[in-house]
């Protein structure tokens, strides 16, 4: 790889050739770091990104009510103590144009736009086995070659509309939650409807409950939500979190997922009733996941352990929605709570209370058709001016089936992980020799604080080609061994988790993709710090694992 710097010649993304070191798809959170970091090695790097902006999930994703569930302050970079000074979140759970504005400033702060093509969406990644290299095509049909493909495409990127006759003929209007429009919507007055109950439903529903004439939610499958207890960040906790950072991000390493919140040394039976009320009630006051990460350390493990803080969770629902039989179709019946995503919310179930919203429970009335007009269920025909989807993604693989990446004799990638993904570390896979996976599936940051995550892997990428530069090396592929070993152990780590019970997208489950209805864990559950502890030890020991040649 070439050792002349771009920041030296700027020029250098010029030649005819289209020719680069590295090329990054995405400019999201761990494509925008992954660029810093490269070219301080001095490596020319291309980063093709589909949007008209940085931001990636932030860019997309401006639904109303799009907010962190992470602590802002431990969300941002950490790697630059003067982006971390200068910056300042005005809310402890930031709202999604403050931290598009983040993402931006970042951008502007370690110019990084001059290396990223906007507006330019990957089509199509090959691998050509004379030249070590891949070729990457655009689908606007512009084309460029690297020796490194590194992809920062997220794992909640490819939203997918729900598979309901008729979809398209609504006349109204209507959108997905993950492709929201750039100008504001107005709900004032209007008749408007949500499909979907996931996090991103939650959040949508409980801000356009506030505007809209009269809000209709289509639930198939409620989740067990807890309060967020966001408030804005006062002048003197503001400079409490700048004189403290060492010590969050001290917390967050420590912890299994990245977060401030870590679980609690009890198991849930092993205290008294009251203790354990007590405790729950605590949790449930306080800001963020702390109920779901900070809670019981055998909830996840332990069934009884998992039902007794569901009965808590239970208890709370109904004391909230006014309306007893509205109340029990909020209650899940198929989990347990904290299997699937938690959502947080902000008097979410107190917009059931309201007069102006209807909870359609589809078990009971499924939808049968999308008409021009509305949406028809089995039992009554809804009327519409907006239908908005909050159907959720092709999550983790979804986003890398979209593109037709072939590895060495033409092997296609989703051919090979059609049984579920197989890697080394979440970060390579065997066939596809200098294709590395930032956030890829079975890796630890997709079940992470993710920008904490991004970071280890951005840098553990960085050291590894910063290793390929000084020694020559041409070709990175992982052992087939190496691969076995990892994905048996990712699966390994799972199997006692209560998650792989329960279908989710954690467990590669959307009804709306064909293909994706057999339960397939996507993420890695053995927690940040044995990740990082491995995959430093993979390093320490000459990137054990990998062919390197
Ligand atoms: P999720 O969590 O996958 O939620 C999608 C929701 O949409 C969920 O309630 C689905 O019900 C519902 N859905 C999907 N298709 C249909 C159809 N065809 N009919 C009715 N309802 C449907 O996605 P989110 O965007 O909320 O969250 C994804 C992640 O983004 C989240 O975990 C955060 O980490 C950020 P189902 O549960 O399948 O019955």
């Amino acid at each position: 790889m070439s050792a002349k710097s771009q920041q030296d010649n700027p020029a250098a993304d010029a030649g005819p050739a289209k020719q680069f070191d590295v090329i990054i798809i995405g400019a999201g959170m761990s494509g925008m770091y992954q660029l810093h970091r490269l070219r301080e090695l001095g490596l020319s790097v291309r980063v093709f990104e589909a949007g008209d902006g940085v931001g990636g999930t932030w860019y997309w994703n401006r639904y109303p009510g799009a907010r962190f569930d992470s602590e802002s302050y431990s969300y941002g970079y950490s790697f630059s103590e003067e982006l971390l000074q200068e910056w300042e979140w005005s809310e402890h759970f930031s709202a999604q144009p403050e931290t598009l504005r983040y993402l931006n400033f970042v951008a502007d702060k370690f110019d990084l736009r001059r290396n990223i093509q906007f507006g330019s969406r990957v089509k199509s990644a090959t691998y050509d086995e004379a030249g070590i290299c891949w070729n990457v095509e655009l689908e606007d049909g512009d084309n460029a070659r690297a020796r490194f493909l590194i992809t920062a495409v997220g794992p909640l990127s490819a939203p997918t509309m729900p598979n309901i006759k008729a979809r398209d003929s609504f006349r109204g209007e209507s959108f997905h939650t993950g492709t929201w429009p750039h100008e504001p919507v107005d709900f004032t007055g209007k008749r408007v409807a949500v499909i979907g109950t996931g996090a991103t439903g939650v959040q949508t529903i409980q801000e356009v409950a506030k505007t809209a004439g009269h809000l209709t939610v289509f639930q198939r499958s409620p989740n067990y939500c807890a309060p967020l207890h966001n408030s804005p960040i006062e002048a003197a906790s503001q400079r409490e979190i700048k004189a403290s950072y060492p010590q969050i991000f001290a917390k967050c390493r420590a912890s299994h997922g990245g977060f401030i919140h870590k679980a609690d040394h009890r198991g849930a039976l092993e205290v008294s009733p009251e203790e354990r009320e007590a405790f729950l009630e605590k949790l449930y006051g306080e800001p963020g996941f702390g109920i779901w990460i900070g809670n019981f350390r055998d909830m996840f493990t332990d069934q009884k352990a998992n039902d007794a803080v569901s009965e808590f969770i239970i208890k709370k629902i109904r004391a909230r929605v006014k309306n007893p039989k509205v109340a029990e179709k909020l209650i899940p019946r198929d989990h347990g709570f904290g299997t699937r995503r938690v959502p947080l919310e902000t008097n979410y179930y107190e917009v059931y209370n309201q007069d102006n919203v209807l909870l359609v429970d589809l078990n009971e009335a499924p939808i049968q058709r999308i008409t021009p007009t509305g949406i028809e269920t089995s039992a009554a025909v809804h009327e519409f001016d907006i239908i908005i989807h909050a159907t959720g993604f092709d999550a983790v693989t979804g986003s890398f089936d979209r593109i037709d990446i072939r590895g060495e004799a033409g092997q296609k990638l989703k051919d090979k992980w059609a049984d579920g993904p197989r890697t080394y570390l979440g970060l390579q896979i065997g066939g596809f020799p200098n294709l590395l996976t930032l956030v890829g599936p079975h890796n630890a940051a997709t079940f992470c604080n993710i920008p904490r995550c991004i970071e280890q892997n951005v840098e553990w990428v960085t050291d590894l080609l910063r290793h390929v530069r000084d020694n020559d090396i041409k070709r990175v592929a992982p052992t087939l061994e190496a691969e076995d070993a990892w994905t048996e152990h990712v699966y390994q780590t799972a199997a006692a988790l209560l998650f792989t019970k329960v279908d989710s997208w954690f467990m590669g489950i959307n009804p709306n993709v064909p293909g994706k209805d057999k339960r397939t864990f996507l993420l890695y559950a053995g927690g940040a710090p044995a990740y990082r502890e491995k995959c430093d030890e993979v390093a320490a020991n000459g990137y054990e694992g990998f062919l390197l040649q």
